[in-house]
């Protein structure tokens, strides 16, 4: 499918989305959300991809949402859009969705990346919500997710402040998992894809549910959860492929990957 402002291909296993507006620094138009979005759903539903990359360029992932696209609008407009709703799409992707970061991820960047599941940072990467020096506050999560994820305190220090925060900073503090020399991003980022792609689906796709149900749930329920998805992979040909080979010394070959 062709798109106006990302390129989306196969990589052996793993689907890469590119964010391709190097001009304006991969800001974020309501286009730019429908096609990421489009690329995302496509790939979850093509059996031959078993993870999916996002990324940008070396600059920026995204700096933010594309305040030119919003500076007129007005309150009903917003409203009645039910502006960036349409993000939602993407965290109904099911397969891993792994963010690749260099650059600028500002605003709607970082909230996006904040919306994937691993977050990959190369050295040069900077992380911020700038929204408050705009006059708004974050709008695609950044109040809400970050909360949950990297606590209150250093949420606050960023929504509230507006500053950025460097690599090891976003390391430590636990919204990136992993920090890469700049020119290795793109390629550990498919590594990363691809070893997630050889294990069972199903397995990977269950892993994550479980995970996210952490942040919608109290304890003991998503303990029960995690059970109940546990017992559900005996009934599959990979766990007893998986369980086989441990035993039998070799590698696995799971069917459903
Ligand atoms: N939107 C639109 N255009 C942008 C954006 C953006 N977010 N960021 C950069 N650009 C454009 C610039 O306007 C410039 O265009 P032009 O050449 O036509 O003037 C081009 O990209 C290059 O940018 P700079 O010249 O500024 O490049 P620098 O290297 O000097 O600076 C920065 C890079 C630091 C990234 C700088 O561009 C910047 O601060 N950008 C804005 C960052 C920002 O404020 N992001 C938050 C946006 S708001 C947001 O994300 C809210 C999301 C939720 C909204 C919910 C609403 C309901």
């Amino acid at each position: 499918m062709a798109y106006e402002t990302i390129k989306a291909e196969p990589r052996g296993r793993v689907g890469l989305i590119t964010l391709n507006r190097p001009k304006a620094m991969n800001a974020l138009s309501q286009l730019m959300m429908r096609e990421i979005c489009q690329a995302a759903a496509d790939f979850d539903g093509d059996a031959k991809i078993g993870a999916i990359v996002l990324t940008g360029s070396e600059k920026a992932f995204a700096a933010g949402a594309d305040v030119k696209e919003m500076e007129k609008l007005g309150y009903s407009e917003a409203y009645l859009a039910d502006l960036w709703r349409g993000w939602d799409r993407l965290t109904e992707v099911r397969k891993p969705l792994i963010a690749a970061v260099s650059g600028y991820a500002l605003g709607g960047g970082c909230e996006v990346a904040a919306m994937c599941d691993i977050v990959i940072a190369a050295e040069n990467a900077k992380f911020g919500q700038p929204e408050i020096t705009l006059g708004i506050l974050p709008g695609m999560g950044g109040t809400q997710r970050l909360a949950r994820s990297i606590g209150k305190a250093k949420t606050m220090d960023l929504v509230l402040t507006g500053r950025l925060m460097d690599a090891a900073e976003a390391e430590s503090c636990g919204l990136v998992s992993r920090v890469v020399p700049t020119a290795d991003l793109l390629e550990d980022a498919l590594k990363i894809g691809e070893k997630i792609a050889d294990f069972s689906l199903p397995a990977v796709m269950s892993a994550k549910e479980s995970v996210l149900q952490a942040f919608e749930t109290p304890l003991d329920a998503g303990l029960k959860y995690e059970r109940r998805l546990f017992h559900a992979t005996f009934a599959t040909d990979d766990q007893s492929e998986g369980m086989a080979a441990f035993v039998q010394k070799r590698s696995p070959q799971f069917k459903n990957r």
